[in-house]
C-alpha cells in the first residue's frame, strides 16, 4: 500500500505524504517513496516539485520513524540513515522543491521542511525541533541547516525547549516564505511555481547547487569532527536515549536522569 501520491505534469512534480494514520512518520517505506518520486521528476526534466500532506492532515509528519530509531549505542543519525538520505535528496535535486504546509512538523520532519527551497504555510502550521524530547544528540549537519536559516538563540530555544514554533512568529523569523489563508494555499503555491517553471532551469540548477556548497562550507577540523562524534556517542549509549524511545513506545512521559 502506498505512503505518498507521487503526481507529474506540464514539468511540475507533487508527492503527497498519504499515511495520515501513522501522521507521515517519515519511515524508511515512505522515505523511500520520496526519493524515487524526486527521481522519476529528475528523469523527466521537472522544473519544480512539490512536497505536501493531505489537505485535511493535522499533521505534516511526524517526523523520524520512532520504531526505526538505531538502537541505543548507535547513532541515530548517521549518514545513511534513511532521513539523512532523503534530505540529500532535496538538497542534490535539480530544480526548487517547495514545501506546502498545512499542519504541525515534527523533529526530523522540520529539518525536510528547512532544506526544502521555498516553504509556503497556512496559520496551522507549526514547527518543533524534538531530540530532547527523545534524547538524541542531533547531528552537526543538521544543526547546520537550522543555523544557516536562523539566529542561534532561536536554535537554542527550538532545541533545547523541543516546543512548536507558530506559523507567524516562523514568518517572522524568515523560515517561511509566504504565510496565506488555507482556501489560498494550493492556488497560491501552484501559482508561484508556475513562475519558477518560466525561468531558466539550468541557471536555477547551478545556483541551488552554489547555495548549497556555499551554505556548508564551514571548515571543521578533523580532530574537532572526532570530538563532536565522541560528544554524540555519549548521548546515544546514555539510558535517557532508551527512555526517550522506550517512553513513546509506552506513550507516557519520559523521565530524563541525565546518564
Ligand atoms: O498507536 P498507533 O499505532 O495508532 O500509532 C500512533 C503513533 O504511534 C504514530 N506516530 C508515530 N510513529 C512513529 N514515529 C513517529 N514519530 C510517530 N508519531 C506518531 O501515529 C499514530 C497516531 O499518533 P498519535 O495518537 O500520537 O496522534 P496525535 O494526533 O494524538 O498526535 C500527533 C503528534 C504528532 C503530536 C504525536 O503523534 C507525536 O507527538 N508524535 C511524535 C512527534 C515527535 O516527537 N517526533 C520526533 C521523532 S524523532 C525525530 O524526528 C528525530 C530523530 S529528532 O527527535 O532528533 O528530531
Amino acid at each position: 500500500m502506498s505512503l505518498t501520491i507521487t503526481e507529474f505534469r506540464d514539468e511540475m512534480g507533487i508527492i503527497t505524504l498519504d499515511n495520515d494514520s501513522k501522521r507521515n512518520s517519515l519511515s524508511s517505506e515512505l522515505i523511500e517513496e520520496i526519493i524515487s518520486g524526486l527521481n522519476y521528476f529528475k528523469d523527466n526534466d521537472a522544473r519544480v516539485a512539490i512536497l505536501r500532506a493531505n489537505k485535511e492532515s493535522k499533521v505534516f509528519s511526524a517526523g523520524h520513524d520512532i520504531n526505526e530509531l538505531a538502537k541505543p549505542g548507535r547513532d541515530p543519525l548517521s549518514y545513511n540513515d534513511p532521513l539523512e538520505q532523503v534530505l540529500r535528496a532535496i538538497e542534490h535535486f535539480p530544480a526548487p522543491v517547495i514545501a506546502m504546509l498545512n499542519g504541525s512538523v515534527w523533529g526530523g520532519a522540520t529539518e525536510l521542511i528547512f532544506t526544502c527551497d521555498i516553504i509556503i504555510a497556512t496559520r496551522k502550521a507549526t514547527l518543533a525541533l524534538t531530540p530532547a524530547r527523545i534524547g538524541v544528540p542531533y547531528n552537526p549537519n543538521g544543526i547546520l541547516h537550522f543555523l544557516n536559516m536562523l539566529s542561534i538563540s532561536v536554535v537554542k530555544e527550538l532545541f533545547y525547549t523541543a516546543q512548536p514554533l507558530s506559523a507567524e512568529r516562523a514568518e517572522q523569523l524568515g523560515i517561511i516564505n509566504h504565510l496565506v489563508a488555507e482556501e489560498e494555499l494550493e492556488t497560491y503555491t501552484f501559482a508561484l511555481a508556475e513562475k519558477i517553471k518560466k525561468n531558466a532551469p539550468l541557471s536555477i540548477a547551478v545556483m541551488k547547487e552554489q547555495l548549497r556548497l556555499l551554505s556548508k562550507a564551514s571548515p571543521l577540523s578533523p580532530e574537532t569532527f572526532e570530538r563532536i562524534q565522541g560528544l554524540r556517542r555519549t548521548v546515544y549509549d546514555s539510558n535517557d536515549y532508551k527512555e526517550g524511545i522506550q517512553a513513546f513506545l509506552e506513550k507516557r512521559e519520559p523521565v530524563f536522569k541525565g546518564n
